[in-house]
């Protein structure tokens, strides 16, 4: 066997091959530079296996091989029902791999399988399904005008597609992204996030065995600084899509300039959660605790600042650390019971850990957690789930994204206030309100600057949705029809009908 392939063992007794190489023009190759990476187990600190890392000029094959599948009447001229129908099969071959993908994703990532199976799977396949669907329902609109004169649009793909993905969410964020991108008809070169390559590798094999035409879908794992820049900066990418932070979010919209990409970015979030004296309480806490504590806290619209009215403050801070203390359980991540894994790399770990302790340093008062949790063999990057209260609006805790199991509780007296502060951040993305008075829902839902708002509820997504942020959240949607939009040009086609000029 080559190092192309390597047989593992999972924690969990799983025994697969593991793809190692780069996927370009459904072939497995070496980088040229024959560099590697290693993944991590984010449990017990172990090394899994080293997969090889991608460099300019690999990202220069892969982007070659997908213009030459763009161009292949094989893809291009494909029936749209027929696309369809191989998405669907693509979809539905996922599934039956479903155990396991959740078991590479859970020790790759760290999340609990449970939620990698139940929840990070069912939603890869169904999303495919969805825009599986779409392949033949995106169609032109006929423009009236004059009598002489038939205008008309089609809806054209947009060509190469440069796809980034995080590592919070590996496949269901290819997903989002692979969906609307095929049933349009692009070809795409997707860069996985260096830290979690090893499950989106396994699907390239699906890709392959599940016949599309090569080229069409290309893998190039490797370190954002090179390989995702590579792609970002490509002449020959006609658009980059983005998932992941505000910071490398502006680096790729500079480097997408370069010859004027397309680009549809999801950033980061500080996303307020605004509890009004008139809620359900109950369902308050439960939605806080899914809407921060939920994939360890590492969900890009976490509403992660909740502000709270004066009246039920004492009683929402005491209940939310009860529900918190028992359904936030922290574990191994293929026990059935946990709810909390381990952070997903050491960096993000020490990021949290630093921002616990500015919350000390800054004075606000820890309620709860606050410190490494050690009880999984003494190793592994786990966190108490963390909450603070009475925390000032100038604090860093307050305004910068921490990305972990990690919350700040702030109180506010009337509805004005909650507003101007909940906006008062430089990011837009989710948001929510708890209150049981309908037009005030509505009338708050209006005013908060961000992308989504969840009224009674958080983070309560779903694929037929759109999903995006404002302000320093991200450009463009992901998801729903909006989704499609992100992936095709509209050729506007003038026919003259009259006679001459
Ligand atoms: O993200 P990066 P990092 C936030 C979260 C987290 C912080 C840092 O706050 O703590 O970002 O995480 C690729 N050109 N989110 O540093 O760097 C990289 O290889 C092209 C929010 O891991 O944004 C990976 O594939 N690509 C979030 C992807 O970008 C580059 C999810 C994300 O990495 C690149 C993740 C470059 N110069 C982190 N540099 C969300 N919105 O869900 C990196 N990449």
């Amino acid at each position: 066997m080559s190092d192309l392939n390597v047989e593992l063992t999972a924690p969990n007794g799983v025994k697969y091959t593991q793809p190692t190489g780069l996927f370009i023009g459904n072939e497995w190759v070496k980088s040229k530079s024959g560099e590697k990476i290693t993944s991590i187990n984010p449990t017990d600190e172990k090394e899994i296996v080293s997969v090889y890392a991608a460099g300019p000029e690999d990202v220069d094959l892969a982007v070659a091989a997908a213009r030459k599948a763009f161009k292949d009447p094989a893809w291009r001229d494909m029936a749209t029902t027929e696309r369809g129908e191989l998405m669907y099969r693509f979809a539905t071959l996922i599934e039956k791999h479903k155990e396991t993908l959740a078991t590479i994703e859970t020790w790759d990532n760290g999340k609990p399988y449970s939620v990698a199976l139940n929840e990070d799977l069912a939603e890869t396949v169904s999303t495919l399904k969805y825009y599986a669907g779409f392949a033949d329902k995106v169609h032109g609109q006929v423009i009236d005008t004059t009598p002489a004169k038939l205008a008309y649009t089609i809806r054209e793909p947009l060509g190469v597609c440069g796809q980034i993905i995080p590592w919070n969410y590996p496949l269901l964020m290819a997903a989002w992204k692979l969906g609307p991108a095929l049933c349009t008809g692009n070809t795409i070169v997707l860069k996985p996030a260096e830290q979690t390559p090893l499950s989106i590798l396994y699907l390239a094999n699906l890709i392959k065995e599940v016949g599309f035409p090569p080229g069409v879908i290309n893998i190039v794992n490797g370190e954002g600084r090179k390989a995702g820049a590579a792609l970002a900066q490509h002449l020959d990418v006609d658009k980059i899509a983005f998932t992941g932070s505000t910071a490398t979010g502006r680096e790729i919209m500079k480097m997408a300039a370069v010859n004027l990409k397309n680009i549809t970015l999801e950033t980061g979030g500080k996303s307020p959660l605004l509890i009004f004296d008139d809620c359900d309480l109950e369902q308050a806490v439960k939605w806080a605790h899914i809407g921060i504590m939920y994939n360890q806290g590492q969900v890009c619209s976490a509403t992660s600042r909740i502000l709270v009215q004066e009246g039920v403050y004492d009683k929402f801070v005491s209940a939310f650390k009860e529900y918190v203390s028992t359904a936030s359980k922290v574990g191994d991540p293929f026990a059935d019971d946990t709810f909390q894994g381990p952070q997903v790399t050491k960096a993000q770990y020490d990021r949290v850990l630093s921002y616990i302790e500015s919350g000390k340093t800054e004075g606000a008062t820890l309620v709860s957690g606050g410190e490494a949790f050690k009880d999984v063999g003494g190793k592994g990057f786990f966190i108490h789930p963390t909450i603070f209260s009475d925390v000032k609006d100038t604090m860093k805790i307050f305004r910068e994204e921490v990305f972990g199991p990690f919350v700040v509780i702030s109180s506010f007296k009337e509805e004005e206030e909650a507003i101007s502060r909940a906006n008062d951040t430089t990011y837009g993305l989710g948001s929510a309100v708890f209150t049981q008075n309908i037009t005030k829902a509505h009338r708050v839902a209006r005013k908060i600057e961000a992308g989504m708002v969840w009224i009674n509820s958080s983070n309560d997504s779903d694929m037929r949705i759109p999903f995006g942020g404002v302000k320093m959240s991200g450009i463009g949607r992901e998801l729903g029809e909006a989704g499609l939009e992100a992936y095709t040009n509209k050729k506007a086609v003038h026919v003259n009908l009259g006679t001459v000029l």
